[in-house]
């Protein structure tokens, strides 16, 4: 445990302090032990610190007193600003991308899950690689160590985009295969179905009381990252392609939304999402908000939603499918681990993808009874 502590200053954004329980919580995540926190007001941030000097001199007299290893900040850090906040308390301090980095770095369990958080980090570290700061390869400077003319901050950008671009060509053969594989899928004309939501709101405990299997779920945050997907069988001659995902989370920064687009990618496939929803928390909307934009970013925004809202057992309420006017389901209400509501979802599931079939098999009886006979 590194014992830690967190700042974050109010610059009167939404939800202020909710996006701080969330930082305790990604620090947990992440193996710190919370000291202490320091909010503080702010009109505009510091450019040279972000809180201001007098602030940096407050936490640096608590972290000496605690003896603070960590400092994380709830923000985007400039290079600068993090390279000034190290000089002046001393110990190592990071900000909120680079916290959720490191989660990732541990989370990640598949050859691609790896390659995808290491590309990220690279990219991150590349856009902090200044001067006085380039110990990337150990302090080799001197003769012989370099390439012409290139300064050492020059060599380490230019072997980070070397490792970049060879890490991008590995994850497109990855992404290729798994191309192949849902081609495939879409040729059998399988209904598929992706589990989207917030970091934590229970997808993969949805996911494993729908599919009966072991995605792993955890009351951690980003407890899943790799794509997982399993067939389901809804009923006889109906089954569906169910995949667990990532879970996303408030200012995901662009460089790790670009990393896991691939891993997202049975999302931007899939005839039907999944929107799994915390509904005991008091900030679902804006969490739901958060997901629709990266839903959007990665170019699923416009693929059929049904909202999950998950743990009504949390906050008393009762399993309920909503639908529109026409019928249309709108939500189901279930308790992913009490196993309320799953009935309805299934019939809910089994419901669509009757329909679904319907339409694609309808067009071709012939070859629907060679496959499905
Ligand atoms: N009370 C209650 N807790 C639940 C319910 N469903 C899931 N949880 C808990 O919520 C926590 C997170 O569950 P996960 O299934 O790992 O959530 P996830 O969305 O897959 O999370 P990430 O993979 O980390 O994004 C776990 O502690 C679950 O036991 C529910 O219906 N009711
Ligand atoms: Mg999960």
């Amino acid at each position: 445990m590194t014992r830690s502590c967190l700042v974050a200053l109010d610059l009167g954004q939404h939800e202020f302090t909710e996006s701080v329980d969330e930082l305790a919580l990604l620090a947990t995540s992440a193996g710190a032990e919370v000291i202490g926190v320091f909010v503080s007001k702010r009109r505009s941030p510091d450019s040279a610190t972000f809180i201001g000097s007098g602030k940096v001199q407050e936490i640096l007299a608590h972290c000496e007193a605690e003896e603070v290893e960590l400092v994380i900040f709830n923000h985007s850090l400039s290079p600068a600003q993090q390279r000034n906040l190290e000089n002046a308390m001393g110990r190592r301090v990071i900000d909120r991308t680079g916290l959720i980095l490191d989660i990732f770095a541990i989370r990640a369990r598949s050859f691609e899950g790896k390659l995808q958080v290491e590309l990220a980090q690279l990219q991150y570290m590349a856009s902090r690689l200044v001067r006085g700061n380039t110990n990337l390869y150990g302090q080799q400077g001197g003769i012989g160590m370099r390439g012409p003319g290139e300064t050492q901050l020059e060599t380490d950008r230019r072997l980070i985009g070397v490792k970049v671009k060879q890490l991008k060509t590995r994850l497109e053969k990855l992404q290729k295969q798994r191309q192949t594989q849902r081609r495939q899928r879409e040729r059998r004309g399988q209904f598929t179905v992706a589990i989207v939501g917030y970091t934590n709101a229970g997808k993969s405990t949805l996911f494993n009381s729908v599919a009966s299997d072991k995605a792993f779920a955890a009351d951690q945050l980003f407890a899943t990252l790799d794509t997982t997907t399993r067939r389901v069988w809804l009923a006889p001659r109906v089954d569906m392609a169910l995949s667990d995902t990532v879970g996303f989370i408030r200012d995901l920064s662009h460089s790790l939304v670009d990393a896991f687009k691939a891993t997202l990618e049975s999302a931007v496939h899939a005839d039907l999402l999944l929107h799994v929803v915390d509904v005991s928390s008091p900030v679902r909307h804006s969490q739901i908000e958060e997901v629709n934009k990266v839903l959007l970013e990665i170019e699923a925004g416009d693929v059929p939603q049904i909202i999950i809202w998950n743990k009504i057992d949390a906050c008393e309420r009762s399993v309920e499918v909503e639908r529109n006017e026409n019928g249309k389901i709108l939500s189901v209400a279930v308790s992913a681990r009490y196993g309320l509501g799953l009935l309805e979802l299934r019939e809910c599931l089994t419901e669509l993808a009757v329909d679904f079939y319907a339409q694609t098999r309808g067009k071709d009886t012939q070859s629907d009874e060679l496959q499905w006979a």
